[in-house]
């Protein structure tokens, strides 16, 4: 899944393809990587974002979709909370919501999915994006997160969704310690195992991968964070999940295919 931020202020690519021209120029530059699906966001999650009204966003998201479904040759998803900018937005050609929020901002959300025939990406996060990083708490950070997975996929069921249309995220980095975002990914099959929908994961240029590769209390910036990514990307793949969330599709669609080749040649158990 290839991201495009038509945004002024996303952590990693705010304000590079704010105009709909660029941006999807962009999304078409992702495929040509290998991205098999993009998704299209016009409101930074990012710790502290403030909210963009929803006429803001759809104004942001819909044109790009409008000149990118049906023409990118793979399917578009739009990343948004709102019910409104998902329905536009399926109306431009979208045919998945990637909702952070799993519907919990405006549950009628679910219906505007269900009514559309549309995909559904529900994503666990703590709280909203003002307030998740103040000091995020779990006993089991994986039990609860599989749990709030588990709860929204069946209130998205509920909803109408089609059960194939559905897939689950553990939200990398929204409302978690560089501790929590390191356990969920390492503990990534028992969370896969409980769940009953493809799991998404979005570890692209995040701050624990900074952390990780910094020094000194000091962050590695976010534009030299790719290997750190690609890391993630196969360590995801390889521990079940089934789409990974990037900036920079290259190095994932290519480790995707290694991967692949190297599937096929372990001797059959
Ligand atoms: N991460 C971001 C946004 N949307 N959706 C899913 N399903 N999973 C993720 O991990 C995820 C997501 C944050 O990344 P980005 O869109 O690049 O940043 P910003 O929110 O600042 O626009």
């Amino acid at each position: 899944m290839g991201v495009v931020n038509v945004t002024p202020d996303s952590f990693s690519d705010g304000g590079r393809w704010l105009d709909p021209g660029a941006a999807a120029e962009h999304g078409r530059a992702l495929v040509a990587d290998g991205a098999d699906l993009l998704d299209i966001g016009g409101e930074s999650t990012r710790p502290g974002a403030e909210p963009v009204p929803a006429d803001e966003e759809r104004r942001r998201v819909v044109p790009v979709i409008e000149r990118l479904a049906g023409d990118a040759g793979v399917p578009v998803s739009v990343d948004t909370t709102k019910a409104d900018v998902a329905s536009a937005a399926l109306d431009a050609g979208a045919v998945v919501v990637n909702d952070v929020s799993a519907g919990r901002f405006e549950p009628r959300i679910l219906d505007v999915v269900a009514d559309a025939g549309a995909g559904y990406v529900v994503m666990h996060m703590l709280g909203d994006p003002r307030t998740m990083q103040d000091d995020p708490r779990y006993g089991d950070v994986v039990r609860e997160v599989g749990d709030f997975l588990q709860e929204r996929l069946t209130a998205a069921r509920a909803a109408g969704i089609d059960e194939r249309a559905l897939a689950a995220d553990p939200g990398i980095g929204f409302g978690k310690t560089v501790r929590h975002n390191l356990e969920l990914l390492a503990r990534l099959p028992e969370l896969a195992a409980r769940l009953d929908a493809p799991v998404v994961v979005g570890t692209s240029r995040k701050r624990f991968i900074g952390a990780i590769l910094g020094g000194d209390g000091v962050e590695l910036p976010v534009d030299r964070r790719e290997e750190g990514t690609l890391a993630t990307v196969v360590h995801a793949l390889e521990r079940g999940a089934r789409i990974v969330r990037v900036h920079d599709a290259r190095p994932a669609a290519q480790a995707v295919r290694v991967l692949e080749a190297l599937r096929t040649a372990e001797p059959a158990a």
